[in-house]
């Protein structure tokens, strides 16, 4: 039976053995990402596999075995073991030294050897080590964060019939940030194993199409790109909380008791709060800094208000964590020291965990909720604020550098290095009078209630799985083994035969240069064999110059058509053309795509007999697209009084003759040529004009996975030329 597999770095649940090793406990996490995929998880169809979070050097042996069999049949987790030294290699080397704040925009703090990349690769390996021991082709695997971002390919290599999910966590930095990274092209190609990849908003999605743009050279179609195997779709899915928990436990709480001393020590001031992990990227030092400017420029509110800062230890390993709470423990000391008077301190810092009630009682008495990272993937503190927020009371100060921002447009949005600006902010919390703050409150609930954790696991699922059926139904369209057995029976029992190729895309792959897409000797060899069987006719057909096509292949037997169809150069005889050509438009338009040339670098001009290809495939790719509609509105205006038409193609735009047409002179080839069996072949929009004049029972093949008329899609030339091979041996 089919099943879901996710794989996280760290399992959903927790493990503690006790100082005399002789025993363990289990105990089942209640973060976000372990509430989301509960219900799935639960329902008995999926396996988790992740690090158990101990060093396995503390795991004596035969408690192990025995862990194992309670994680599975418990929880239906398999752990992956780590010792001391690759959880430092591994977790607190590349993940947290390279990724975490390279993503974060923190270029400072980033490191970057080839020994950190190595330990990141061999981790993933361990990974992939025990995805083997329990994987079947018709999984599904939902990998989860920027611990295993080449996971997906290294799945998608071994195991190409699974479907792979990717989530990442935390943001995608802007390309200018993220080519910073020396293995930056293995990362987008890790990542573009998956069938979906998932971010928290519209903005990091974005920056990862521009990446794989950039420097893989890659496009995407709304957020689809095709991969060789398979097509990767980007898309945002914001991860939501368990609203139901804490808005439940809102209503229905007693008061934990040390919350209590809390409330009253509190008697009558506003408090500010603040919860995050003890983490750079969260902003703490800068929000300690704003709290400080706004004690100083709204004096009245000295004695009246308290900032609670809690943060839990995180990553203690890792030098720039320690360094912080040093900072941290300084700057609390100091906002105290200069402000606090006889009976009040402003500062209020707890450097642990709190407990979910704990932190739910203090959600539903502080006056403000501050929270201001630098840089945050999404941030669900926020949302659980809001949740817990049943009495609709209460205001929000947010970074609006945390993917939470895009959603949560009511509450104070402030740049998180804006001391000013943030003390102001808070002190339009404060003062928000209660009315706004309920209806503000109400519009956020309304929103985070109804894309909750579990919508979201259930979302990514179902996108995943609907992905999945869309590429069954495409690959019906593939030409099979068994379609491909038939067309060679048919082409062998044929008495005459004509073959349609079309060049670039079909028969070679697209090239950077067009200059540099010449025919290989592969090529040439099996051109040479089809040409050489008195009852093929072959003929290859492109929007090439008829010197480039003369210059490949003028000394085979066989017919070529340059430039679209407008000219015809028959076996044994010269270039023709039945269009009465009219170029006169040719120099009206030069200087038109010249200033296009200069204000797109990279890009250049082909000149055809009749017309002209603007080619910008080695251009900016956001620039050239805004270009490219620039000059098409441009080209409308001329297109109505001169005998030209424009072609989109790949990376390039064509202006030819309006009367030329691939179909066309294809039309004419098949009435003169009476064939019993025709092969027609092509990658383009312009060879679609070929498969419409086809007759019925022609062979007709796409490149590439598009809709079209042609009967079958194939991935790649290569496929084509795979079947050349076949049909020049049967014979
Ligand atoms: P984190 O960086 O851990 O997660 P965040 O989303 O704010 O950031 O918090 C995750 C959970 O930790 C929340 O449930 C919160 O209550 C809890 N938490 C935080 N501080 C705590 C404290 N001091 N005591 C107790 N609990 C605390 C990463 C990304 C985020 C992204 C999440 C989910 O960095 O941007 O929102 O994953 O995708």
């Amino acid at each position: 039976m089919a099943k879901t597999i996710f794989i996280s770095n760290r399992l959903p649940v927790s493990i503690g053995i006790p100082e005399a090793g002789d025993s363990f406990s289990i105990t089942a996490s209640i973060g976000g990402l372990a509430t989301g995929l509960k219900t799935v998880h639960e329902s008995g169809k999926s396996l988790w596999i992740g690090w158990n979070g101990i060093a396995s050097e503390s795991i004596p042996d035969s408690l192990r075995i025995e862990q194992e069999k309670e994680l599975l049949s418990d929880f239906g987790c398999i752990p992956v073991y780590f010792n001391a030294s690759t959880v430092e290699t591994f977790y607190e080397g590349y993940c947290n030294k390279t990724i975490w704040p390279l993503f974060h925009y923190f270029t400072e703090k980033t490191q970057w050897s080839d020994n950190l990349w190595e330990d990141y690769v061999t981790g993933q390996k361990q990974f992939l080590d025990v995805l083997r021991t329990v994987i079947g082709p018709n999984d599904t695997v939902w990998i989860h964060d920027y611990q295993l971002m080449l996971l997906p390919n290294m799945i998608r290599q071994e195991f190409p019939e699974v479907t792979i999910g990717f989530f990442l966590h935390i943001p995608f930095p802007s390309s200018e940030i993220f080519r910073l990274i020396p293995q930056r092209k293995q990362l987008l190609e890790g990542l573009l194993g998956a069938n979906l990849i998932g971010f928290h908003t519209y903005d990091y999605a974005r920056h990862f199409i521009s990446c794989t743009r950039r420097i893989l050279g890659i496009e995407s179609n709304f957020g689809r790109i095709a991969m060789p195997s398979h097509v990767a779709v980007v898309d945002t899915f914001p991860m939501g909380i368990d609203y139901e928990r804490y808005s439940d436990a809102s209503k229905e709480m007693i008061a934990n008791p040390d919350m209590n001393v809390l409330i009253e020590k509190v008697a009558g001031r506003k408090i500010i709060l603040s919860v995050d992990r003890l983490d750079y990227t969260k902003g703490i030092p800068e929000r300690i800094g704003a709290f400080k400017a706004f004690l100083e420029t709204n004096g009245e509110y000295c004695g009246k208000v308290h900032l609670v800062l809690i943060a839990a230890p995180s990553r203690s390993g890792v030098e720039a964590y320690q360094n912080l709470q040093k900072e941290v423990e300084e700057l609390v000391g100091h906002v105290n020291g200069k402000h606090a008077h006889m009976g009040w301190i402003p500062i209020w810092f707890f450097c642990r965990p709190f407990s979910f009630d704990e932190l739910v009682s203090l959600y539903r008495v502080s006056d403000v909720l501050l929270c201001t990272p630098l840089r945050d993937g999404m941030n669900l503190v926020v949302k659980e604020y809001i949740a817990a927020r049943t009495d609709r009371r209460g205001a929000i100060v947010l970074s609006e550098t945390a993917g939470a921002a895009s959603e949560l447009g009511e509450a104070f949005l402030v740049n998180p290095n804006d001391n000013a600006a943030i003390a102001h902010a808070i002190l339009q919390a404060l003062e928000m009078p209660e009315a706004i703050q309920a209806d503000k409150m109400s519009a956020m609930q309304k929103r985070i209630m109804r894309y909750s954790v579990q919508k979201w696991s259930h979302d990514f699922l179902d996108r995943l799985k609907n992905l999945c059926e869309q590429t069954e139904r495409f690959k019906q369209r593939f030409m099979k083994v068994s379609d491909m057995d038939k067309l060679v029976a048919a082409y062998r029992s044929a008495g005459k035969r004509l073959l349609v190729l079309d060049y670039d895309g079909t028969l070679v792959p697209l090239a950077s240069l067009p200059s540099q897409a010449i025919p290989d000797l592969q090529l040439y060899s099996l051109i040479e064999k089809l040409s050489a069987d008195p009852k093929n006719s072959v003929m290859i057909i492109s929007g090439r110059k008829k010197q480039e096509l003369d210059e490949w292949f003028g000394m085979m037997n066989i017919t070529l058509s340059a430039e679209h169809g407008l000219w015809l150069r028959e076996r044994g005889s010269d270039w023709v053309t039945s269009l009465s050509i009219d170029d006169s438009w040719k120099k009206d338009l030069l200087p038109v795509l010249e200033a296009y040339v200069d204000r797109t670098p990279g890009s250049f001009i082909e000149e055809k007999t009749v017309g002209f290809a603007w080619h910008y495939r080695n251009s900016e790719p956001e620039l050239a697209e805004v270009r490219l509609n620039e000059l098409r509105e441009t080209l409308m205006g001329y297109i109505q009084n001169h005998p030209m038409s424009i072609l989109s193609g790949s990376k390039v735009l064509e202006l030819r003759d309006a009367n030329a047409s691939k179909g066309t002179v294809l039309k004419k080839l098949i009435e003169r040529h009476e064939s019993d069996f025709i092969l027609c072949a092509g990658d383009d929009t312009t060879d679609e004009d070929m498969f419409m004049v086809l007759p019925d029972l022609s062979w007709s093949i796409r490149i590439g996975e598009t809709n079209t008329k042609a009967a079958y899609n194939m991935a790649s030339y290569r496929d084509i030329r795979v079947l050349f091979e076949r049909i020049t041996a049967t014979e």
